[in-house]
Order: C-alpha cells, then sequence, then structure tokens
C-alpha cells in the first residue's frame, strides 16, 4: 500500500513539471526590471502593482507606441497557451493590442476590460512556419495605466494522453514489483 502511494506521488509530480514548462523569461517581471523583454517605448515601465509577486509591467503612456516584446522558441505543430493577467486603471482613453507572430488575438479600445480589477486573458495557438515566434503587447491609457503581469507561455497539456500515459506508467512499475 505503502509502495503504490509513493509511485503516484511521482506520476503526479512529473505531470505538474510538464504542465508548468514556463517558456517566458521574466513573465512575472519579478527581477524587479524589464530584463528578457524587448522594449519599444519608455513609457512602460515596472511598477510595484502585481497580480502576484511583487512587480507587474504598466503601459502608462497617452499614445499608441509603448510595446513590450519577446521571441520565443517554438516547436512546430505543437499547442501553446498563452496567458497574462490584466488590469485597467483607468475608464476611456485608452487600448490594448496582443499579438502573436503579427497575428492579432486581442485588440480593444477603449479598453472594456473590467476596472481596478485583475482579468485573465488566455490563447490558443499552434506553433507553425518558423523556429521564432514574437509574442507582442502594446497599450496606453491617456489617464492612469494598464498594468500585465504573469505572462505565461506553456504547451498546452492534453488531459486524457497524459493520463493514459501515467496510468500505464503505474501499471509497468507495479507489475515489476
Ligand atoms: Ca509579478
Amino acid at each position: 500500500m505503502k509502495k503504490t502511494a509513493m509511485v503516484i506521488g511521482v506520476v503526479a509530480v512529473a505531470g505538474a513539471a510538464l504542465a508548468r514548462a514556463e517558456l517566458v523569461v521574466n513573465g512575472g517581471f519579478e527581477t524587479g526590471t524589464l530584463a528578457g523583454w524587448g522594449v519599444a517605448n519608455s513609457s512602460v515601465v515596472i511598477t510595484s502593482d502585481s497580480h502576484t509577486g511583487q512587480f507587474g509591467a504598466i503601459f502608462s503612456g497617452s499614445a499608441p507606441g509603448a510595446e513590450l516584446l519577446q521571441a520565443l522558441s517554438l516547436s512546430d505543430g505543437v499547442q501553446y497557451r498563452l496567458e497574462l493577467w490584466a488590469k485597467n486603471y483607468g475608464l476611456g482613453d485608452d487600448g490594448m493590442v496582443i499579438t502573436i507572430q503579427d497575428q492579432v488575438v486581442f485588440s480593444d479600445s477603449p479598453l472594456g476590460l473590467p476596472l481596478e480589477d485583475w482579468t485573465q486573458l488566455q490563447f490558443d495557438f499552434v506553433a507553425a512556419n518558423g523556429a521564432e515566434w514574437d509574442i507582442e503587447f502594446r497599450g496606453w491609457d491617456g489617464v492612469l495605466g494598464i498594468v500585465v503581469d504573469d505572462i505565461s507561455v506553456t504547451i498546452v497539456p492534453a488531459p486524457a494522453g497524459a493520463a493514459l500515459l501515467g496510468l500505464a506508467g503505474l501499471t509497468a512499475v507495479r507489475r515489476r514489483r
């Protein structure tokens, strides 16, 4: 009974590690800097407002132009998920655009996200036609700002396949014993 419990534990930990393989560098801005990001305009800066941890990044310029960009090495044919949290400070006179390899996946102006609250955005995509992919975030706000945090790209887990694999692994281990 004890041995079985240990094996299940190992399978669960392996699954969690696989699901969490993070491809974005400094997506939570916890370096306290914009390290890892390309920055196109000085009106996007580190802020102490955060979804998790101590820091986020705020777009506070009054005109479009500020941009955070990161190039990722992805594998063709694999499904990925881009996730982020965004907080909208002011009403109107603002906007946000998110692109994945030049394809617009989110574009809203004035930004309709809930005010003064964190909202999660999520986009699934399949990588194709090239090894390097850019994720790009543009934001502007004439009054206060838009904060982003916990920007993440991970491989989308296949629940049915993963469960079968875990079960098969467990069976094999138990047979050997
Ligand atoms: Ca953070």
